[in-house]
């Protein structure tokens, strides 16, 4: 049991890639944390895909001794798509280091995190990061924080988390600088801020104690259900999890409990000992999908596997948000809200590396209200759902705020693009005399695929950007049905605005005509609205060489593909029409 006062907690927050994980990794080190053979880059990372993709996608905790004390860190995302692990980081700590590299300076996502963190009344600590690089600009740099903090140039640290230089100052600041956590010896109240699954320990619930102490054995129960369990074992992160058999209050912990039902440990709620009649704390305000899919398996037996499949994920997934659901094309499947398409992405890449789950996955789309001549409204999430247009009185879609910062020479790249995609100006304000912040509202749909990278290519990768959600407006939108040899490919329907339905359709049977596996026959490809034919093309009747793309000797890579397009065409032969495969729906999704 640790005295309290000796507690520190605390988050690394930034924009995506100024170096988080790297300044845990020597954090991780200074301290005698993890031990020098088992140390490896961004050691927090550890999903498969934070590894393979160099990002964060989950909140990790880990607990660190420096001087005496106890430090708690939480590492966070940095991607926009993943700020709600961020929001849940901050509830569970006193403090945040606000890190921002030396090189690029105060990004959207800083911005973000920063007003987040404020929020919640937490000490901040501004970090530049990055001071080994040529190209840091440490008094540039200086200036944008002092600018945004009103902080003095003192209090800014520099350090390298490549190089370890001046990260023992940072921890020496945190226990200066970061309150401990408040001396509370009410009973018992912790929050749980994350959950997990472990197949041989079941749900496991990540939580801070703010108030009382939890030990094995205590009979316990979660405000919102009323659910009674018990704490089975109890105990800390190391990163790995650290059987203590006790937490203090001011701790964060983990505790594994016999709750079996997955959906019971709610991220948010709020854990008291039996009996207990005190207030539940506040919780997270519940986050909105912004956009939705529907997830069916190749093969219809694999329905059971997939329910299971997803509420394992939820659990260690907070913001998502799924139904079941049923399409005559498809099948039994799920419509999952997600965050934003990078969530879409690792989601599914999720269910197919970890579960070996062979998906189709629908056209996103954004939630538009759609209100009836009946005068009753309707959310629609699904484009096969879209009712008769002799049904509908309006449709609305929602609209976002956004905040582009950029080095000023980008703007007159970007301004006329963004305004080509519906965006409407608000306003600029200079960081400083040569970085801005632009400011728009802009529909959701335009920003939904590929936005992101177009302003990223369009100012040479220095621009970033950040958005929120705003309102909903009335737009013209029409249900568009792809159709391959006279077939309606379900997954690839589409709603779009109707004055731009030929140019879409146009482009989608064009990506399709490009990626879709060799036939023996010729197949119509078409786009139509409401039965009427408004793009077409022919897919001529060539076999055409999958491999041909492939320079050199790889052999078995040849033949599995070869192997692939056997098998596609057997597929075709037994449903008598066409297989789209994965690959031909999202090039058709990256509009390329
Ligand atoms: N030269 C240099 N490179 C650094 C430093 N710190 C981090 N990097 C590099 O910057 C890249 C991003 O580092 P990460 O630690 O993954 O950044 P992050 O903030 O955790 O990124 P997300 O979690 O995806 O938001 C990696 O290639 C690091 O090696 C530094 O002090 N100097
Ligand atoms: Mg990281």
């Amino acid at each position: 049991m640790e005295e309290i006062n000796k507690i520190r907690n605390f988050c690394i927050i930034a924009h995506i890639d100024h170096g988080k994980s790297t300044l845990a990794d020597r954090m991780l080190e200074i301290t005698n944390t993890v031990e020098e053979r088992k140390m490896k880059k961004q050691l927090l990372d550890q999903m498969e895909l934070e590894r393979e993709r160099g990002i964060t996608i989950k909140l990790q905790p880990v607990r660190m001794k420096w001087h005496n004390h106890i430090l708690n860190l939480i590492d966070t995302p940095g991607h926009v798509d993943f700020t709600y692990e961020v929001s849940r980081s901050l509830a569970a700590v006193e403090g945040a280091l606000l890190l921002v590299d030396a090189s690029q300076g105060i990004e959207a996502q800083t911005l973000a995190n920063l007003y987040l963190a404020l929020d919640q009344n937490l000490e901040i600590i501004p970090v530049i990061n990055k001071i080994d690089l040529p190209a840091a600009d440490i008094n540039k740099v200086s200036k944008e924080i002092i600018h945004l903090l009103g902080c003095s140039a003192e209090d800014i640290l520099h350090v390298s988390a490549k190089t370890g230089k001046g990260v023992e100052k940072v921890l020496d600041k945190i226990i200066k600088k970061v309150k401990a956590p408040i001396n509370n010896k009410e009973e018992v109240k912790a929050l749980i801020f994350d959950s997990n699954y472990d197949e041989f320990k079941g749900v496991v619930i990540y939580t801070r104690i703010f108030s009382g102490l939890l030990k094995k054995g205590d009979k316990i129960i979660l405000a919102s259900n009323k659910e009674e369990t018990e704490v089975l074992d109890i105990g800390y992160f190391k990163p790995h999890w650290v059987s203590s058999g006790v937490l203090n209050n001011g701790e964060i912990g983990y505790i594994i409990t016999g709750i079996k039902d997955l959906a019971k440990a709610k991220v948010g709620d709020t854990i008291f000992k039996k009996g207990s009649n005190l207030k539940a704390l506040p919780g997270y305000k519940e986050v909105k999908p912004m956009v939705y899919a529907g997830i069916f398996t190749q093969e219809g037996n694999e329905y059971e596997k997939l329910r299971e499949a997803i509420l394992k994920l939820k659990l260690s997934d907070a913001s998502l948000i799924y139904e079941p659901t049923h399409s005559q094309a498809l099948g039994f499947g799920f419509r999952c809200g997600f965050l934003g398409l990078l969530h879409l992405e690792i989601f599914q890449e999720r269910l197919k590396r970890e579960f070996n789950l062979d998906l189709i996955v629908t056209t996103p789309t954004v939630a538009y209200y759609v209100y009836l001549s009946n005068k009753k409204k309707i959310v629609l999430t699904t484009p096969t759902e879209m009712p008769d247009p002799s049904q509908i009185d309006y449709i609305e879609e929602p609209y976002m705020n956004i905040e582009i910062i950029t080095p000023k020479e980008y703007v007159g790249n970007l301004m006329p693009y963004i305004i080509e995609e519906k965006g409407i100006y608000k306003d600029t304000e200079y960081l400083d005399e040569n970085r801005l912040i632009l400011r728009y509202s802009i529909p959701l749909a335009s920003i939904l695929v590929d936005f992101y990278d177009k302003i990223k290519s369009l100012s040479s990768g220095y621009a970033s950007l950040n958005y929120e959600f705003l309102d909903y407006r009335k737009c013209q939108l029409v249900k568009m049905d792809i159709l391959v040899a006279e077939h309606i490919v379900e997954a690839l329907t589409s709603l779009v605005y109707k004055d731009e339905a030929h140019t879409v359709g146009k482009r989608i049977i064009k990506t399709l005509k490009k990626v879709l596996p060799p036939a023996q026959f010729v197949i119509k490809l078409q786009a139509a609205v409401g039965g009427k034919i408004v793009a077409g093309e022919k897919l001529s009747a060539l076999r055409k060489d999958v491999t041909a793309k492939l320079y050199g000797g790889d052999v078995t890579r040849k033949r599995k593909l070869l192997e692939k397009q056997k098998k596609g065409k057997k597929r075709m032969a037994k449903a008598g029409k066409i297989a789209i495969p994965q690959e031909a729906y999202l090039a058709v999704l990256k509009r390329s």
